[in-house]
């Protein structure tokens, strides 16, 4: 066997039973409750998190955020010198792009995501845009690399956790250099004391313990921004880069569990059935639609608490005894709607198949 270091040969796809390496990573990387669908914002422990590497545990005060490249002056940031700058908060729900990849079928073997990799959080931080004013961007710029400093193997390549975004996308006024999360300072498995926020996108982009922003006059090459995160179809084909969320909503599962299964109990009668749904590329989410064992009905959807947080909705629902699938189904502006399928990829990325959730009526 190659040593896994030096491993380049891509993991083979497993099927049925999860294998121990994926038991490791589902117990290290925490899904939201779905009952916690529940708060406009996620508390912070409840909040999904996904990190590749080790959770750092970098010091504030030594901390220095470094920008370089293609500027005008290269500078060095203390948290203090990143506090005294304009700061804003914003609320954004942001989602893994590998949520829903354990119900892909051959599974790629990584983090199995069921449904639950998504949160809500009011994010404060300055506005990205500022801090490459500060260093001044030269006119040959294409693209901003986010460099964390956390750092490991994957496939065989060793890196710092890296992603990149064109100038144009990191010059919105909504992307976010953050140290604070509903209020409170980052939590280490957050990305303390800084990280990038950008809302919109899935979270790969948001890139944690971010220690240095690179401006490039080449497209980033990064192994998470050209071998990670591509639709594919097949093996080895260029794919199509991953960058905004797709429409999605899930419901809270009404009634109580089972403690091993998970499966629901609910009291016959009048019932309300409420969860969230969002969506990526500044659109808003325009209709949910519940299903009862497939009879699909209109719920009332809120008015999201800003451009990038979730919607809430809700729908009235007279519970008959017996066994019942009720679904979940979310539109957005553009027309885009949920599959009732995944749309199976190599890696198992985006998908926003529609939700199911298995009911007993007493
Ligand atoms: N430095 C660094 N940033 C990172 C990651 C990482 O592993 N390292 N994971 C990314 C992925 S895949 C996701 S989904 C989000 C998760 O953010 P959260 O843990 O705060 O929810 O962080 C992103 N930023
Ligand atoms: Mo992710």
């Amino acid at each position: 066997m190659i040593h896994p270091f030096f491993e380049r040969e891509a993991r083979a796809h497993v099927e049925g039973a999860f294998t121990a390496h994926e038991l490791g990573l589902a117990s290290r990387n925490v899904a939201l409750p779905l009952e916690a669908l529940r708060y406009d914002l996620t508390p912070a422990g409840l909040h999904y998190t996904l990190s590749h590497f080790d959770i750092l545990a970098l010091d504030q005060a030594s901390f220095r955020l470094r920008v370089g490249g293609r500027v005008a002056k290269a500078v060095e940031l203390s948290m203090a010198q990143l506090r005294e700058l304009p700061s804003k908060t914003l609320s954004v729900t942001m989602e893994c792009a590998g949520n829903g990849r354990a119900g892909m079928s051959p599974r790629y073997p990584s983090m199995p995501w069921i449904e639950g990799a998504v949160g809500t959080a009011q994010w404060t931080g300055v506005a990205l845009k500022h801090v490459l004013q500060l260093a001044g961007v030269g006119a040959q710029a294409k693209e901003i690399a986010f460099l964390g400093a956390d750092r490991g193997f994957d496939s065989g390549v060793e890196h710092e956790f890296g992603r990149s975004l064109t100038v144009q996308e990191a010059l919105r006024d909504e992307v976010l250099l953050a140290w604070e999360m509903n209020g409170q300072p980052l939590l280490p498995q957050h990305g303390a004391p800084l990280r990038l926020v950008v809302p919109g996108w899935y979270g790969m982009a948001s890139v944690k313990w971010l220690s240095r922003i690179e401006v490039l006059e080449r497209a980033f090459d990064g192994f998470q921004q050209v071998v990670g995160y591509h639709y594919r179809k097949r093996r080895g084909e260029p794919g199509v880069p991953i960058t905004h969320m797709k429409v999605r909503a899930l419901m809270v599962p009404p009634g109580i569990p089972d403690w091993y299964t998970r499966r629901r109990l609910i009291e016959r009668g009048a019932s309300e059935v409420m969860g969230r749904a969002w969506t990526g590329n500044g659109a808003a989410v325009r209709r949910v639609e519940f299903a009862v064992d497939g009879a699909w009905r209109e719920t009332e959807l809120e008015r999201p608490a800003g451009r990038f947080a979730w919607q809430r909705w809700r729908c009235a629902w007279d519970a008959l005894p017996g066994e019942h699938e009720l679904a979940c189904r979310a539109t957005d502006e553009r027309g885009d709607t949920q599959p009732m399928a995944p749309d199976w990829n190599t890696t198992g990325m985006g998908n926003n198949a529609v939700q199911s959730v298995q009911v007993t009526v007493r």
